[in-house]
């Protein structure tokens, strides 16, 4: 973003906007991680499970990751860009970790896996309902084996009629609310390219997990902790439940439907690009529009800065003037404000209303696409994007720890081959000799059957 600053700018951009360029100052990040000591069976696969732990291997807690022998985690296989080698689906979702390939349903394979109960303090999994108590790790199984574990699970729903339910993605973003309020009202509901579901809800249960571990320390015993992939997406939704109870009160007066005179109905409508809180906002044209999808800019009229921008858009009399100088004068007219704005940005690049804007403090946002984020340099000087370098598919970009903690050591590691660690973890942390794992691979409860 800063490298391209426009050339018509008096001011340079204030400082405070500057400082996000700046690399982290020597002594953050010196001592230590912040979950060292912290191990976690990681019985996770696809991606709501894989979020939490990855964040939790960024932290430094050591994942050890339970593959199926031969097949792994299926998306190691899904939306394969490079032949023979693990997507980016997987390897993006899976830094930090080790992984052993252990057959859950095999005698050997369940001891193995006991043992790794014994040894670990959490174990995470999003398999589908009920699939971990018929591999025989019930609760009370897993609590017995270790009282001090915390079973960490993701599911779809929570316990109610769809508890049974497998659960993708998509269907969460639809059952949480989400997608019903996303869109424009003309239009279909939408599901958004955020992974507020499945990513969502890692986050969400590597929270759970670590006030877990915070509460085992007083207590001395692990608990159960869920997080529903519905929940988390109504959490992340609460605003659409908040306009829910507004509607009874009469029209929610910041979309811009109010302003067009169209009427309410019962359910929150979907609001195209209104701003969510009590400061109107839209997605306006920049120059180069035409060719360029990305050429837009997300613009707040924020109130304490209403003057400035009427100054800068060449509409000064809208200070003073009844209709335009008061928030509530200005909300039945947002749809012709934000046509006039418009008519200004579309004089400008994105990153020129970018910089003038800021001049005054006035909240922009570019629309910046993939690409530009993956060439952003400010992101990679922080570690919130970062280049790994993989032995089967050469370097590749993951997005490292987006949670910066001031005296913890993050560094951010590639994706394990399938069973890279099986051996290491059989021998190191289980404590099985040479003979024993010997034995164990002859068993065929870490290797996939002959085909
Ligand atoms: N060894 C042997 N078997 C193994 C194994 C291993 N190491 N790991 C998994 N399996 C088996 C399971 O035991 C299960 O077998 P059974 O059906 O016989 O019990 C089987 O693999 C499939 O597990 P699953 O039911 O969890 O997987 P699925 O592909 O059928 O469903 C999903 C996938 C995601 C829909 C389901 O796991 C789910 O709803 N999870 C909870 C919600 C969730 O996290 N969704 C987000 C997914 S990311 O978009």
């Amino acid at each position: 973003m800063a490298k391209k600053t426009t050339k018509t700018s008096k001011k340079p951009v204030r400082q405070k906007a500057k400082g996000r360029r700046q690399k982290a100052k020597p002594g953050w990040g010196k001592l230590g991680k912040a979950l060292d000591g912290v191990r976690i069976l990681d019985f996770t696969h696809v991606q709501s499970g894989p979020t939490c732990t990855q964040l939790l291997g960024y932290m430094g807690a050591d994942c050890i990751k339970i593959e199926r022998p031969g097949v792994g985690d299926i998306t190691r296989t899904q939306l394969r860009d490079v032949k023979g080698a693990d997507s980016l689906y997987f390897t993006m979702l899976n830094g930090n970790k080790r992984s052993i390939t252990i057959d859950s349903k095999h005698p050997k394979g369940k001891e193995i896996i006991e043992r790794l109960v014994k040894a670990c303090d959490v174990l995470v999994e999003n398999f589908a309902p009920g699939t971990l108590d018929r591999m025989g790790f019930t609760w009370e199984h897993i609590h017995k084996l270790n009282p001090r574990m915390i079973l960490a699970s993701v599911k779809g729903f929570g316990p109610g009629p769809y508890e049974e339910c497998k659960v993708y993605e998509n269907i969460a973003q639809c059952a949480g609310g989400a997608a019903s309020t996303t869109g424009f009202r003309e239009g279909p509901p939408l599901v958004t390219g955020a992974q507020i579901g499945d990513s969502g809800t890692g986050l969400h249960l590597a929270l759970g997990i670590v006030a877990a571990l915070y509460q085992r320390d007083r207590t001395g015993r692990g608990q159960r902790v869920l997080c529903a992939m519905q929940d988390g997406v109504l959490n992340l939704a609460r605003v659409k439940l908040r306009d829910q109870q507004r509607l009874k009160h009469g029209p929610l007066e910041e979309f811009s439907q109010f302003g067009e005179g169209i009427s309410f109905g019962k359910a929150v409508p979907r609001s195209g690009n209104d701003s969510g809180g009590g400061q109107p906002g839209w997605i306006l044209k920049c120059k180069g529009w035409e060719t360029d999808p990305d050429a837009y800019i997300y613009f707040i009229t924020q109130a304490p800065v209403w003057e400035p921008i009427c100054d800068l858009i060449g509409k000064p009399e809208w200070k003073t003037h009844p209709d335009y100088a008061k928030p509530p004068a200005r909300l039945p007219r947002l749809k012709q404000i934000f046509a006039t704005i418009e008519a200004w940005t579309m004089t400008k690049t994105k990153f020129e209303v970018m910089d003038l804007c800021n001049q005054h403090d006035i909240p922009v946002g570019p629309i910046l696409s993939m690409k530009e984020i993956a060439e952003e340099q400010s992101l990679r000087d922080t570690g919130t994007v970062v280049e790994v370098d993989h032995p089967v598919r050469g370097k590749y970009l993951t997005v490292g720890n987006p949670i910066k903690l001031s005296d913890s050591i993050c560094e951010v590691k590639r994706s394990p081959l399938l069973g890279e660690h099986t051996d290491e973890v059989l021998t190191k942390v289980l404590g099985y000799s040479a003979k024993d794992v010997a034995d164990i691979k002859a068993s065929g409860a870490i290797t996939a059957p002959e085909k």
